[in-house]
């Protein structure tokens, strides 16, 4: 109740006319993240007009072309031959996602997750994890900023964080079970935790609360633009 009135108060002091709204929801793997967004666009009538909801193109990576390639399988059966892989084409079908929902009339879009997240989550664990190797590092570093920065609508005017401890992530990723995560351990997802904190609240102690406003600025560490500092709202979501 309190993001939908967050939402709301933000989406309606925006005079008419003015730029849409893009917030992303970031947050472990089986947080709810796809839950949140679902509950807001279909349980909560008055929203339902005003945002649209881009969820994340998991599919998409489930199913890839003819031959109907799950490439997110792959990359959890093999990680070091298909990490780099993996991440190219979560950033590509983001692109793709982002063109398709850019022309939408509604106030306020709600992404699931952002090429931030990709960035400052994923591609971190999976190259200390060795998965990635430093050419390849290398090679998605030389693209990421300036091909972003060729677009701008990937970038948001906030983030939504929805946070929980690994320890409840876990246990929600045991209930869904999603075949390709069954080798995702309690220690992967505490270093996927780990690097939210430090890259959405990187100052320890904000977390009470159940909305708050985080004042603090985003580590930069070059993939991150100034203008989305201080916009990070974050949910506590172990309950
Ligand atoms: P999540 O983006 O965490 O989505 P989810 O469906 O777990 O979220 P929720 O339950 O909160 O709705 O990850 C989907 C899968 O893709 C997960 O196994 C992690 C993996 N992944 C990567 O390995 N690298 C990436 O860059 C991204 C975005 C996901």
């Amino acid at each position: 109740e309190s993001v939908d009135e967050e939402l709301k108060g933000t989406d309606t002091s925006k005079p008419r006319g003015s730029k849409r709204l893009t917030f992303c929801v970031e947050g472990n793997i089986s947080v709810g993240k796809s839950t949140f967004l679902q509950r807001i666009a279909n349980e909560t009538i008055e929203l339902r007009d005003l945002v649209e909801i881009v969820p994340e193109p998991v599919a998409k990576w489930q199913d890839v072309g003819p031959d109907h390639f799950n490439i997110l399988d792959a990359f959890y059966a093999e990680p070091q031959r298909y990490a780099y892989t993996f991440q190219n084409y979560v950033f590509v079908t983001r692109v793709m996602q982002e063109k398709e929902s850019s022309s939408g009339i509604k106030p306020l879009r709600l992404m699931e997750r952002s090429v931030f997240s990709d960035r400052m989550v994923f591609v971190r664990a999976v190259h200390e994890a060795k998965w990635m190797n430093e050419m390849e590092i290398s090679i998605y570093d030389s693209w990421f900023d300036p091909v972003v920065s060729s677009l701008p609508g990937l970038i948001p005017d906030g983030f939504i964080y929805l946070r929980a401890s690994p320890n409840t992530c876990h246990k929600r990723m045991m209930i869904r079970k999603r075949s390709e995560e069954g080798g995702v351990s309690l220690d992967y997802l505490q270093g996927l935790h780990e690097k939210h904190e430090s890259w959405l609240l990187p100052s320890k102690g904000q977390g009470s609360g159940v909305l708050s406003v985080s004042q603090l600025p985003i580590h930069m560490e070059g993939s991150l633009h100034p203008e989305i500092r201080d916009r990070v709202f974050f949910l506590e979501g172990d309950h």
